[in-house]
C-alpha cells in the first residue's frame, strides 16, 4: 500500500501531538481520515483545517478508547465506505504520574492500563475484522522507548508500552496468513501535551523534562509512521525506534 491516495486512515488520539501531526501528514498524501479522540471540538477544528488545505474527506469520532461498547457503536454507525479502513494508527495513549510503585495512585494505573493497553485492543478488535475479510490493511501501534527499557518511576507506563510491544508481535502472528501488516513505531522524547497530561497540567514540570535537549517534534514521528505506511506491498516494518540525537536510551540523555 505505497500509494495512500483515497485510502482510509483511522487515527486515534488525533486531537493533539503525534496523532494530530499524523492527520496532516496523511492528508498531504490525499488519504481520507477518521480522526478519533475525546475532545470533539478540537477534532472539528483540525478537520476543518485539513479539509480546507488538502481537500480530502474527514470524519471525526468523539470516542473514549477505554469504552469498548462506545468504540463498537461509533464504528458501526459509520457508513460502509468509511468502515473499509486501510490503515489504523493506534496512537491514543498517556502517562499519568511519576511515582514509586508503592506510592502510586490506583486511578493513574487504571487510566494508563485502560487507555494504552485495553484501548488499543478495543479499537483493533473493532476495526481489524473488515481487514481480515478483505485480506488487506495495516495497523501501526505507537509504542515507546519506555516499552524497551524501564526508567525510574516509569513502572506502570513502561509496563503498558512493553504490553504494546507484545501485542504488536502477537498481532503479527495472528494475521500472518492474512496479507495484513502490523508495525510498531516507538519514539523517545517528543514534545507534545504528553508531559502536561502526565503532570496534570503542571506545564513547568512538564517542560523541565526537555531542558537542554532538542526533542522530537510530533511531525518527526508522523513522518516515521508515514514511512512505515508507504513501503512496497511485500515489506513490513516490524518496529521502528526513533529518539532525539541527544537521547541514547530511556535513561541516557545528554543535556547542553
Ligand atoms: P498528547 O497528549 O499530545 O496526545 C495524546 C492523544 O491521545 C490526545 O489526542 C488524546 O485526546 C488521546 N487520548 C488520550 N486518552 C484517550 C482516550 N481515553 N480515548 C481517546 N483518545 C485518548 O501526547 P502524544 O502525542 O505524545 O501521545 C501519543 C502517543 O505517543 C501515546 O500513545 C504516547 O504514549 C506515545 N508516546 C509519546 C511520547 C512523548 O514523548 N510524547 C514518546 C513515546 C510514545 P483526548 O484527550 O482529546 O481524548
Ligand atoms: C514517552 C517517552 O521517556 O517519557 O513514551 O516515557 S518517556
Amino acid at each position: 500500500m505505497n500509494n495512500l491516495e483515497g485510502k482510509i486512515v483511522f487515527i486515534t488520539g488525533a486531537s493533539s501531538g503525534i496523532g494530530k501531526a499524523c492527520a496532516f501528514e496523511f492528508a498531504k498524501l490525499k488519504s481520507n481520515l477518521i480522526l478519533a479522540a475525546r475532545r470533539k471540538d478540537r477534532l472539528n477544528t483540525i478537520a476543518e483545517e485539513i479539509i480546507n488545505e488538502f481537500g480530502v474527506k474527514v470524519q471525526t469520532l468523539e470516542l473514549d478508547v477505554r469504552n469498548f461498547e462506545e468504540v463498537k457503536n461509533k464504528f458501526d454507525q459509520l457508513n460502509s465506505e468509511w468502515k473499509q479502513v486501510d490503515l489504523l494508527v493506534n496512537n491514543a495513549g498517556l502517562a499519568k504520574g511519576l511515582d514509586k510503585f508503592y506510592e502510586g495512585k490506583l486511578s493513574d494505573w487504571n487510566e494508563m492500563i485502560d487507555t494504552n493497553i485495553k484501548g488499543l485492543l478495543n479499537v483493533s478488535r473493532v476495526v481489524a475484522p473488515q481487514m481480515i475479510e478483505r485480506q488487506s490493511g495495516h495497523i501501526i501501534n505507537i509504542g515507546s522507548t519506555a516499552g524497551h527499557e524501564v526508567y525510574t518511576y516509569g513502572n506502570v507506563y513502561s509496563a503498558t508500552k512493553f504490553a504494546v510491544s507484545a501485542l504488536s508481535q502477537s498481532f503479527r502472528l495472528d494475521v500472518l496468513d492474512k496479507g495484513i501488516k502490523i508495525s510498531s513505531v516507538d519514539p523517545g522524547m517528543v514534545y507534545t501535551e504528553f508531559g502536561k497530561v502526565r503532570f496534570s497540567g503542571d506545564v513547568e514540570r512538564a517542560d523541565s523534562v526537555y531542558k537542554g535537549i532538542a526533542p522530537l517534534s510530533p511531525t518527526d514521528v508522523a513522518e516515521a509512521i508515514v514511512f512505515c505506511a508507504t513501503r512496497p506491498t511485500n515489506v513490513n516494518i516490524n518496529e521502528l525506534i526513533l529518539t532525539p540525537i541527544q537521547q541514547a536510551s530511556s535513561t541516557q540523555v545528554y543535556r547542553k
